[in-house]
């Protein structure tokens, strides 16, 4: 299943309240000197991933309810990911997970991604399961694992993922490592941290000049009492380790509470090391909820310092921007797209941020004044931006309402049948 422009156009209808709507707001926004075709088009040309692992019903550890008209297949996942785009206009590129995601004929793949508009991001290895028909096994671990056959096996695969990431256009290979320990004593931290220092580096040296490598961290799940790549710091020291083109990719779900991620991500980009992104929002844990569903402030601040950032610290590459959340009770479909509008709402509410303002504030030592430009910005309806900057490329005015309207789950039933079942998580 395909949509199409026309379809698109038709269910937007009226644009009579759009206009009324964003009218007034670039009225006011004007006033204050703001660039609202400028906004617009920034706002336009933000591109977010989805990863293929999303498209299903992921289910927790007690259990898993399919959805119907589910993906099968890594064509049907390129197709999901284009109605997407198609509605949005703001999920232009897919995150394939290996082997999840082999591809069994790569023309085809490539061509369905072509025809939806989908670039390949970056590719995911996994050294957190036993894959069917592999040799050893990573019960206790991969990339820091206390056997060398064991290390290079998982080496290997790195190697393997980033050779099927090269034939899709690809340019980042991100490993996350489930490596760590449930209990005292279980292993030598020190000895575990160097094996992973070795192995990323192998893994490092084996990609090719224009790739880049994304450390992810976690401090805890699957292992309950330590993980390897803990925390942003330790995963930054590995990354400087490997060299130029490795960088800490952080996910909004892999903190312990509290912590202060958009002073995280200023730090790492002062540094140019920010190299990635998974959003997902959360009340306890890695909990993988929609965006913005919890925390939509925290994500806001979060954005202010990576606007910052894209604006100030060229030495920072462009990030590689993926929703890293799991569907359980939700049409995984609607619940992208509900992710999707909270990540382009937060980065615009973060671009009407008055910088210039805020700096003179802070030199002020105004903290009234500072705490008032930030809600200022944050308490801004945007969503006619937004509006603007969908339909300014043939989106869906309204993608939610488009996506019920043109009965997009009833077709994909139609085409797929009720009982299907996603592969991956
Ligand atoms: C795991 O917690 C990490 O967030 C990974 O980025 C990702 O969810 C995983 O690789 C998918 O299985
Ligand atoms: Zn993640
Ligand atoms: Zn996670
Ligand atoms: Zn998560």
């Amino acid at each position: 299943m395909q949509l199409d422009k026309d379809s698109i156009l038709a269910a937007n209808g009226s644009l009579h309240n759009h206009e009324a709507d964003f009218n007034h707001l670039a009225e006011k926004l004007s006033r204050s000197h703001t660039d609202v075709e400028a906004l617009v088009k920034k706002i336009a040309d933000f591109q977010v991933a989805v990863p293929s692992w999303a498209l299903g019903a992921g289910g927790t550890r007690f259990g898993r309810f399919s959805f119907h008209g589910e993906p099968a297949t890594l064509e049907q996942k390129i197709a999901d990911v284009g109605i997407l785009h198609a509605l949005t206009q703001t999920a232009g590129a897919v995150s394939l997970h290996i082997p999840w995601d082999v591809p069994t004929d790569y023309a085809a793949v490539k061509q369905i991604a072509d025809q939806n508009g989908i670039v390949f991001d970056a590719i995911n290895s996994n050294t957190f399961q036993d894959q069917p028909g592999a040799k050893l096994s990573y019960k206790h671990g991969s990339l820091a694992n206390t056997d060398e056959a064991i290390r290079a096996q998982a080496v290997e695969h790195n190697h393997e993922v980033v050779r099927i990431g090269e034939k899709l256009g690809s340019k980042s290979l991100t490993v996350w490592l489930a490596d760590g320990t449930s209990f005292p004593g279980q292993r030598s931290f020190q000895k575990a941290l160097a094996q992973t220092e070795k192995s990323c580096k192998e893994i490092y040296a084996g990609m090719p000049d224009d790739w880049s490598l994304l450390i992810e961290y976690k401090p805890y799940e699957p292992n309950f009492y330590s993980t390897v790549i803990m925390d942003w710091g330790t995963s930054f020291m590995l990354a400087n380790a490997c060299g130029e083109r490795a960088y800490t990719l952080v996910d909004l779900g892999h903190h312990l509470p509290n912590s202060n991620i958009e002073q995280v991500v200023a730090t790492l980009m002062a540094k140019g090391k920010l190299g990635g992104f998974h959003f997902n929002d959360s009340k306890y844990g890695d909990d993988d909820l929609t965006v913005g569903s919890i925390k939509p402030y925290a994500l806001f601040l979060i954005f202010n310092e990576l606007v910052y950032g894209m604006e100030h610290n060229p030495q920072n590459p462009d990030l590689a921007w993926m929703i890293d959340a799991s569907h359980n009770v939700k049409d995984p479909l609607e619940d992208l797209i509900q992710s999707l509008e909270a990540i382009q709402e937060a980065y615009a509410k973060a671009l009407l941020v008055d910088q210039k303002a805020l700096a003179a504030a802070q030199l002020n030592h105004d903290v009234v004044q500072c705490q008032e430009i930030l809600q200022g910005a944050y308490r801004t309806d945007v969503r006619p931006l937004l509006e603007r900057a969908r339909l300014s490329r043939g989106g869906a005015l309204d993608p939610l309402g488009a996506y019920r309207t043109l009965r997009v789950r009833e077709g994909l039933i139609g085409e797929r049948g009720k009982h299907t079942v996603a592969t991956g998580l």
